[in-house]
């Protein structure tokens, strides 16, 4: 073990009830909305194919013309109910909102720079309404902040002299007096999500990215804070130089999931946070941008997946210039919205299955009581559970074989759409098979009820008459 002041606080998950609150909702809603959103993409006529939320370094605007922006974030269209609205109705339990972005912008009336909505012409607090009107639909929120800062003067991303060094403590002392604003000034947050701490000159900060976790914790006890926050003594980040977790979660998986049989990351904690269109967290208006947008089918794939490792998806909206969602965006939410509403149970506080095998044709999730003892220990250890199958590809067989961890019995099968009960076969005495239900464009979930295995369950040899795909 090396010695180390700024690694990891503990090592284990947390378990108080905001974490576990957290862990349980499974599916949160990313909103990056910013000054980047007017332009959209295109400045003076030319679309630069990269992320709306860089344009202005993309495009080489200088601070006051971006700045100048201001005077066209003027809200025309913003209606944050209906983001909220749109956001529940996904079926995202919680939501995690851009409070600066890189550009430096803030979206909060902030007391230490001119570069926030005060300087829009409505001056209204952006961020206070956004929080509200989620809260009031009964979604938990957590604030983004950009470490990284292209508009404020002492921002280094290298520190290479004295000058460097000075100008950099001042930017330190700045972004922890906008951290503690926004703690005192919106302390019903659940979370804090830090992005732009990969410089060379965070990194060999760790002391203050540990210090700032600790002071957001002591005015908001039981803060969530994700792990791309910290860096440790050497510059270690998210994970410290003995390998444990710093933050309270994995934070590092951005626009990539795990792969389905990774279980390493069931370990610990984690998020990964997904686009819907390319490549893009701000309002792309491109043709560009419209090439990567994913369909409903591949958001609920990667969120079964994700939950599959024991894993949060943060999927990403870009609200438009004016405030308004994009029709595109509010009716994917909608048909993922639809999904959720029959098979939500296979997300919301639900987890690995612990034993059950990665099956090829979709992934497996158990109900977080039941994440342990799925697979008994001890012989009077009872197994019985559920465990939902979630069909993401149908073999071409139209057959899907279902392997049981060992001491598992299947009881029944159901779909859980309707409750309808599917006959299975069993091959032998840890595997069965059944007919896959029919394809509708979206997965479908089966209900698996287990229960111990005895010696009538399964057949002791391989049945003849069923073909093995
Ligand atoms: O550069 C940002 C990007 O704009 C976006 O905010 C994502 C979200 O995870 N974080 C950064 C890239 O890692």
């Amino acid at each position: 073990m090396i010695p180390l002041r700024y690694g990891a606080d503990g090592t284990g998950r947390r378990e108080d009830p905001t974490m576990r609150a957290f862990r349980a909702d499974r599916f949160g809603q990313f909103v990056h909305w910013g000054l980047y959103a007017l332009p959209a993409g295109t400045w003076k006529g030319r679309t630069i194919e990269f992320a709306a939320e860089f344009l202005m370094q993309s495009a080489g605007v200088s601070r006051e013309e971006w700045s100048a922006l201001t005077a066209d974030f003027t809200l025309d269209g913003f209606d944050p109910a209906a983001w909220a609205r749109t956001a529940k109705r996904m079926g995202a339990r919680y939501v995690t909102v851009t409070t600066k972005h890189h550009d430096g912008f803030c979206l909060w009336p902030s007391a230490y720079t001119d570069f926030s909505v005060a300087a829009t012409p409505s001056g209204r607090d952006v961020l206070g309404e956004i929080l509200e009107a989620y809260r009031a639909e009964g979604l938990a929120t957590h604030l983004y902040y950009s470490v990284l800062d292209w508009h404020h003067p002492d921002w280094r991303a290298t520190v290479d002299s004295d000058a460097d060094r000075e100008a950099f403590e001042r930017y330190l002392r700045f972004a922890t007096d906008q951290l503690l604003e926004l703690a005192e000034r919106y302390p019903q947050v659940r979370g804090f999500w830090f992005d732009g701490t990969w410089d060379a000159s965070v990194k060999a900060n760790g002391r203050w990215t540990h210090e700032i976790e600790q002071l957001l914790k002591e005015r908001i006890p039981g803060a969530i804070v994700n792990s791309r926050l910290r860096a440790d003594d050497h510059g270690a980040r998210h994970f410290d130089s003995n390998g444990a977790l710093m933050g309270d979660y994995e934070s590092g998986y951005e626009r990539r999931l795990p792969a389905p049989w990774d279980l390493s990351v069931t370990a610990h904690d984690w998020e990964a946070c997904a686009t819907l269109t390319q490549a893009s967290w701000g309002f792309h208006d491109s043709a560009w941008a419209e090439r990567g947008r994913k369909t409903p089918a591949q958001i609920v794939e990667q969120l079964a997946q994700t939950v599959s490792l024991g894993g949060n998806l943060l999927l990403n909206f870009g609200p438009r210039g004016d405030g308004s969602l994009a029709p595109v965006e509010v009716a994917l939410a909608e048909e993922v919205g639809a999904w959720m509403a029959v098979n939500g149970p296979a997300v919301h506080g639900s987890g690995p299955a612990a034993g059950w095998d990665y099956p090829g044709w979709g992934f497996y999730t158990a109900p977080l009581e039941h994440t342990a003892p799925q697979v008994p220990e001890t012989p009077d250890e009872d197994p019985t559970g559920i465990v939902h199958a979630i069909v993401v590809r149908i073999p071409v067989s139209g057959l899907l074989t279902i392997a049981l961890p060992a001491g598992v019995a299947l009881r029944a099968v159901r779909a859980l759409a309707d409750g309808t009960e599917l006959p299975f076969t069993p091959l032998d005495a840890h595997t069965v098979q059944l007919a896959a239900p029919a394809p509708t464009g979206m997965p479908a979930v089966l209900v698996l009820e287990t229960g111990p295995a005895g010696p009538a369950d399964g057949l002791s040899e391989p049945n003849p008459d069923v073909a093995l795909v």
